[in-house]
């Protein structure tokens, strides 16, 4: 067991300074050594009232930094193949959150980067594996409680998108989730993607049709369906409902108290996804602390990374033709057998 993780944290935007408060007061194991972002102020902001933590503007500084064994990347996409590469050839334990890299191409250069180092040092941020339900399902799946898994149903809405989300971003940050959860739930791989676009709300900003239906064929021929919809406006929702042979299975509705009072009965909506899945990037992030200090990662590989960016890359090549676009992916490295 090595000593407690000194985590850089790079990228203080929303995810990063929800996990900055997360690592800092219920993570056993961990202590927030760096913060960085391109806006100091926001880094600065981010370290408030956390003791022996450095506020930097870049990645490489932090990286340096004697007092960092660890680090978690929360910055956009784009950014993080640079430092994922960084991070291995330091050796430090990476929690990285979704995507891996922007595109199945960088995604594989980083998949081969980690094997040739030769043990495994990236987590991929799919916290949903983590969520009670999702956890729940996936063992029941596994254990063939109710027979067979047939197909699976997934509705994945949103209240609204935040600026610059783009049409392909309903597949790059929202769907890959989802294809994340299917491979997961059926420990198979995803062969094929459809995307059909019907009749468009009026709510989506221009650029996105909004919602999209997505179709997804897993190995064995396990049918899946995804509603994305990201300007819902009634709330947050990502449920999922399993078709087995000896039954039907549904997660992921509203929590919460269900009242009756005064002639009325109901309940609150979840309002996003940090209330959605609190409890799982919780569990999340002290997976890979307790995982890391022994040496290890405690969740999604950089292989899942991979594979979920090939799906997304058919995804976005079926938005725009409509048609049925085969997932093409490369061998799986040894490191990464036998888990899917
Ligand atoms: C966002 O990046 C997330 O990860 C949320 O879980 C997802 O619901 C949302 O669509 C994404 O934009």
């Amino acid at each position: 067991m090595t000593d407690i993780l000194r985590v850089a944290v790079i990228g203080a935007g929303r995810m990063g300074a929800d996990h900055i408060k997360r690592l800092s007061t219920r993570i056993h194991g961990a202590e927030v050594a760096a913060v960085v972002d391109v806006d100091l102020s926001r880094a600065q902001a981010a370290i408030a009232g956390i003791d022996g933590a450095v506020a930097l503007a870049s990645a490489d500084e932090a990286l340096n930094n004697g007092d960092v064994n660890a680090v978690l990347i929360a910055t956009p996409g784009f950014l993080h193949e640079e430092i994922l590469y960084k991070a291995l050839e330091k050796d430090f334990p990476i929690l990285c959150e979704k995507p891996l890299t922007p595109d199945a191409e960088s995604a594989w250069k980083v998949v081969q980067a980690e094997t040739a180092l030769g043990h495994k040092r990236i987590q991929v941020g799919f916290m949903r594996r983590f969520d009670a339900e999702y956890a729940a399902l996936g063992s029941m799946i596994r254990d063939r409680e109710l027979g067979e898994l047939l197909m699976l149903h997934h509705q994945h809405r949103n209240p609204d998108t935040p600026a610059g989300f783009t049409n392909e971003m309903l597949i790059n940050d929202s769907v890959v989730h989802e294809f994340d959860a299917i491979r997961f739930f059926t420990s198979e791989e995803i062969t094929s993607v459809q995307v059909r676009l019907g009749k468009a709300t009026r709510n989506a900003p221009n650029g996105q049709h909004d919602p999209q239906h997505v179709l997804i064929e897993t190995e064995s021929g396990v049918l899946a369906d995804v509603e994305i919809y990201v300007n819902a406006k009634f709330g947050y929702e990502v449920a999922t409902q399993a078709s087995f042979e000896d039954g039907i299975v549904s997660i992921g509705g509203d929590g919460g108290p269900y009242v009756r009072s005064a002639g009325r009965w109901g309940g609150k909506v979840t309002p996003g996804f940090e209330e959605r899945f609190g409890a799982a990037y919780d569990v999340e992030v002290q997976a890979w602390v307790d995982a890391a200090r022994r040496g290890e990662i405690g969740g999604p590989t950089a292989w899942d990374g991979y594979a979920t960016a090939a799906c997304c890359e058919a995804g976005v090549e079926a938005q725009k033709s409509g048609e049925k676009v085969a997932v093409q992916l490369n061998t799986k490295p040894e490191l990464y057998k036998p888990e899917l």
